[in-house]
């Protein structure tokens, strides 16, 4: 990284017990050390007795609160600054060279001034402060899908959850030797200022550079900043693909197996899906859900002609509301120890947390995610919207034993999916993977808490990756096209729509584990052993072919949401020509074809 020096030799920083003797870890943090000034540096190695000096630390300096041990073992909760609570997208950039290739999707700036400018920024602002140096492996280390990253940050908070979210230990520098290469991450929370607040990717250095936040997505850099903008540039170069999908196994009662990756757009459900408990008739017959991941994927060709995904996190980083022992027991589970908790509410009558939707009825009195007193009758949200928990992977009772699998699992169906109250049906097939491709470039779906700016709106959110693709979208489409060629085998593609709302407003489809009525009927496509109607955008399923056993629901109201009305399509046909008119001749061919196709269908 090329910020101004003052002078610290590389003598110092081996003196501050440097756990590498790799030259390019020691000179990164060497300048990053240079740049913002920490009193002290401190090598994180992954023991267990370090990380618990730094909670005792964090406790002690209030960046931490200690639950109740015996409820919550191992729990700690943690709040954000007020104005720094979700991802900033306006304030993500893509800094390649060339601002072509970070397309129209994406904000950008010159690698040169954005450098420069995060270098001012940075100055001096770990003064008085310690800088820790975390080494992590996205991916089981050793693992031909694995990357090493080195973070540096000026926060307790990030090296918990870093350490929770991704393998952290000193296996990284012993993986790396003398002259291994890995991702760059710097972190400051300098003032948490959200006027300087800049989350900066340079695929170019594969370098990460985060200001002035200290929010989940935006500075735990192994997730969205290096697990996809980074990769996503990584996959392009070599042949794989870095996807914001979760991946989930099904075992059927014959105890044969079969996985599927699927991509909503953030707080659409990825988590929910991937820990799902089937509907009891299920679990008797022996169906079960396992979950390899609920975030991330990276997704490579096999010698077998399949696509194989790893899931390259170690925990989940989850969002709080909305989750109980209904909705998602097994989200659930897997908080209840080691787990970190943020922006949710505390009850302080026994000093364990709260958050909208965990039960029924809020308690009587609580201490809202501001740390101010609150009462149901107040009528605001005692949880952010986008409070999180920060939870070990080991605790989640329906892990997959293939979860540390170096080769992943391989992949039967793709699944994409927004949050739609109207037009797109509960689940339709595409007809062969390059119009898989397509129905996932033309996903839509309304937005959440989980990024900062209007909720409900409904955008453009292609493969649900438009936040999080590091290069152009129009070029990542055609990677998509790219890697269909090189398998014999590739995954079926399907789209569905768990959001579709009544007139009311309120939702059509019950949605959560009776999702898995919809997954059975993909898995049955997948073997070809249900029939399916061809509509104008795909294969959608007969209502006679979803289960409804034990579910108190009307075929009528099935048949509504999975009518495939013409008019709304021919309408959203012409919309996504306007939004593909943006990508220009950088858009693939078989696109512009599938678009056409649609429109025609829909005259038809
Ligand atoms: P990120 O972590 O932001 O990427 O989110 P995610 O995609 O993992 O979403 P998650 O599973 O955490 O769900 C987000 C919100 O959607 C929660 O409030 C859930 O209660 C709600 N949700 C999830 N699945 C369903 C569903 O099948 N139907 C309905 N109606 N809501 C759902
Ligand atoms: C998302 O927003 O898609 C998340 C949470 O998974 S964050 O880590 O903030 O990106
Ligand atoms: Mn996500």
């Amino acid at each position: 990284m090329p910020f101004p020096l003052h002078k610290i030799s590389i003598r110092r920083i081996l003196s501050t017990m440097a756990l590498t003797e790799n030259k390019k870890v020691l000179d990164f943090v060497k300048k990053s050390a240079e740049l913002a000034q920490p009193d002290e540096i401190v090598w994180i190695d992954g023991s267990e007795q370090q990380l618990a000096s730094l909670r005792e630390e964090a406790v002690k300096t209030g960046e931490m609160i200690k639950l109740n041990q015996e409820k919550l073992p191992g729990c700690y909760y943690h709040r954000t600054a007020e104005n720094d609570v979700a991802r900033v997208e306006a304030r993500t950039f893509i800094c390649c060279k060339n601002k072509d290739d970070a397309g129209p999707i994406n904000y950008w700036m010159d690698p040169v001034e954005a450098y420069h400018m995060c270098g001012e920024i940075a100055r001096g602002k770990m003064k008085g402060r310690t800088m820790y140096v975390i080494p992590y492996s996205m991916g089981v280390v050793g693992s031909p899908f694995s990357k090493i990253g080195i973070e540096v940050t000026d926060s307790i908070y990030v090296v918990l959850n870093m350490a929770i979210m991704t393998r952290v230990g000193t296996e990284c520098y012993d993986y790396l030797g003398k002259d291994g290469d890995f991702i760059k991450g710097f972190h400051c929370k300098c003032d948490v200022d959200p006027e300087k607040r800049y989350i900066m990717h340079f695929p170019e250095d594969d370098t990460i550079i985060s200001v002035n936040s200290a929010y989940g997505g935006n500075v735990l850099l192994g997730k969205k900043c290096f697990a996809l903008r980074i990769a996503s540039c990584l996959g392009r170069r070599e042949g794989w693909m870095a996807e914001h999908m979760l991946i989930l196994g099904v075992t059927f009662p014959d105890g044969t197996k079969k996985y599927v990756a699927a991509a909503f757009p953030s707080a659409c459900g990825k988590t929910n899906l991937a820990m799902l408990i089937p509907p009891k008739h299920y679990l008797e017959k022996g169906y079960k859900i396992e979950t390899v991941g609920d975030d991330i994927a990276w997704i490579r060709p096999g010698a077998d002609g399949r696509l194989w995904a790893v899931n390259p996190e170690n925990g989940f980083f989850g969002v709080a509301p909305g989750t109980n022992e209904k909705s998602n027991p097994n989200a659930l589970a897997a908080t209840r120890e080691g787990t970190i908790f943020t922006n949710v509410a505390i009850d302080p009558s026994d000093n364990t947390v709260w958050w909208e939707g965990l039960t029924k009825k809020a308690p009587d009195r609580l201490i809202d995610w501001l740390g101010n007193p609150w009462t149901p009758d107040m009528g605001t949200k005692a949880a952010h919207p986008n409070s999180r928990f920060t939870a070990p992977a080991t605790g989640c009772p329906c892990l997959s034993d293939k979860f540390n699998s170096k080769e992943g699992v391989p992949l039967d169906a793709i699944i994409f999916g927004g949050r739609r109250a109207t037009t797109t049906p509960l689940v339709y097939q595409s007809r062969d993977w390059n119009h898989g491709v397509f129905v996932g470039s033309i996903m839509s779906s309304e937005t959440t808490a989980a990024a900062t700016g209007a909720v409900g709106v409904l955008r453009h959110d292609p493969m649900a990756m438009k936040p999080f693709c590091g290069y152009h979208m129009a070029d990542y489409f055609g990677h998509w096209i790219e890697m269909g060629k090189k398998i014999a085998n590739p995954p079926k593609i399907f789209n569905v729509n768990w959001f579709r709302q009544g007139e009311n407003g309120e939702f059509l489809w019950p949605g959560f584990g009776d999702n898995m009525r919809v997954l059975e009927w993909i898995l049955k496509r997948c073997d070809g052993t249900v029939d399916a109607q061809e509509t104008a955008i795909g294969y959608v399923p007969y209502a006679k072919d979803i289960d409804l056993e034990g579910l108190d629901y009307d075929r009528e109201t099935l048949e509504k949401i999975l009518y495939v009305d013409k008019a709304r399509w021919s309408a959203e046909a012409d919309e996504i020509a306007g939004y593909y008119e943006q990508f220009g001749d950088r858009l693939p061919k078989e696109l512009r074809e599938s678009l056409a196709t649609l429109k025609k269908n829909c005259e038809a």
